[in-house]
């Protein structure tokens, strides 16, 4: 046996971190050269599977600075052009929630690998945990998916979450569309399951996964529930060996009786309950033959495209509403008014709904 050579651990991270640190500078003089493009080049480099111009056009879409919004908004009309019509009916979108440290990151992993390894192109949207209980962050989360992130077939996006309403980026919808337009047909979206996050994911995906963990209670988990009423399927996950697998059962059983309590769904789906092991990659696959289940059901019984249309419905009236009050608001008039009547309904000098009235009545004047 050879001698093993001296230092041998120092020359190997200085060269891991020449790597990175090139990898890094590649990274942003490509970013740098993309920041040149214009929306259509940005579309046209993205549809043919540029990772970093996908990339680069989330973090357009995500910006707040009014010059990268005209070009986001550019993107979003190139990439929801009737051409990706087709794309996006053929597209599946799955909710994943749960509580910090569930394993969400560790299940979109295995799954993201199986799928892929079927040929599909997956899409991961998650929020950086660095916020929740857990103490996670961008790097930690990367790391729980490493195999998935060196996949060329695999895009992971981690927003963080300072830009993000209750553990949801406001601009996860946006992420979706340019996602499927770059050809990622299997998009995964993870959040964490606390507060109002659930609602806003439900209302993005077309299946709503949540991770339970057996031998903890709800309350403990911090789970509502309304969170529970609206999952498609509640995977009890961690039943690693034959201990946990009796818990986890136990807790399958609890739940399935729940869900049986819950009105029957508009899908016309009755939500299943499963276990599995993450980490030791047992069961996913099951968990995917149910979500395909769901699949065939609601587009034999019309209930996919429809619930797709009712989404975008939402979507135009949540946008209108937002537009309309963010452009009454940059005129200075109306802005000046809007801050007289809080400063009045602090005080209590005026009702709630007689401010509006009264601003909506010198609006409609001016306009007339
Ligand atoms: N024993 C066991 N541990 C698991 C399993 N799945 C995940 N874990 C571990 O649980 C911890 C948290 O897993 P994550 O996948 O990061 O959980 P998460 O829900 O994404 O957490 P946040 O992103 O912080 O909300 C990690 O240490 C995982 O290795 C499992 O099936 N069994
Ligand atoms: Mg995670």
């Amino acid at each position: 046996m050879s001698k093993k050579p001296q230092h041998n651990s120092e020359p190997q991270e200085a060269s891991v971190s020449a790597t990175s640190a090139r990898d890094a500078s590649i990274a942003s003089v490509r970013q740098a050269r993309l920041a040149q493009l214009s929306s259509e080049e940005l579309v046209t480099r993205l549809k043919t599977g540029d990772k970093t111009a996908l990339s680069r056009a989330i973090t357009l879409i995500e910006s707040g600075a009014p010059k990268h919004q005209e070009q986001a908004k550019a993107l979003l009309k190139l990439a929801f052009s009737t051409d990706n019509a087709d794309d996006q009916s053929e597209t599946l979108r799955i909710g994943i929630t749960g509580v910090p440290g569930v394993g969400k990151s560790t299940f979109i992993e295995q799954l993201g690998m199986m799928l892929t390894e079927k040929g599909h192109r997956v899409a991961v949207l998650a929020v950086d945990p660095s916020s929740s209980v857990s103490g996670g962050s961008i790097l930690g989360d990367k790391t729980r998916m490493q195999q998935l992130t060196q996949s060329p077939n695999a895009f992971i996006r981690p927003t963080p979450s300072k830009l993000t309403l209750g553990g949801v980026a406001r601009h996860t919808r946006e992420s979706i569309i340019l996602c499927e337009a770059a050809g990622y047909d299997v998009i995964l979206i993870e959040t964490v399951g606390v507060g109002q996050s659930e609602t806003a994911v439900h209302d993005l995906c077309d299946f709503f996964l949540l991770l339970q963990l057996a031998g903890a209670g709800d309350e403990l988990q911090g789970i509502k529930r309304g969170i529970i009423e609206m999952a498609d399927a509640i995977v009890i996950n961690k039943a690693d060996d034959e201990t946990q697998l009796i818990k986890a059962r136990a807790a399958q059983l609890e739940y399935q009786r729940a869900l049986g309590l819950f009105p029957h769904k508009s899908s016309g789906w009755q939500p299943k309950t499963q276990t599995c092991s993450a980490l030791n990659n047992r069961g996913i696959d099951k968990v995917w033959d149910m979500i395909q289940e769901f699949v065939a059901l609601t587009q034999d019984n019309g209930h996919f495209a429809q619930k797709r249309i009712d989404q975008n419905l939402n979507w135009l009236e949540k946008t209108v509403t937002e537009s309309l009050k963010e452009a009454l608001l940059s005129h200075p008039d109306v802005l000046a008014q809007w801050n007289g009547l809080k400063e009045q309904v602090t005080h209590n000098l005026v009702s709630p709904v007689e401010a509006a009235d009264q601003l909506l009545q010198s609006i409609l004047k001016t306009k007339s």
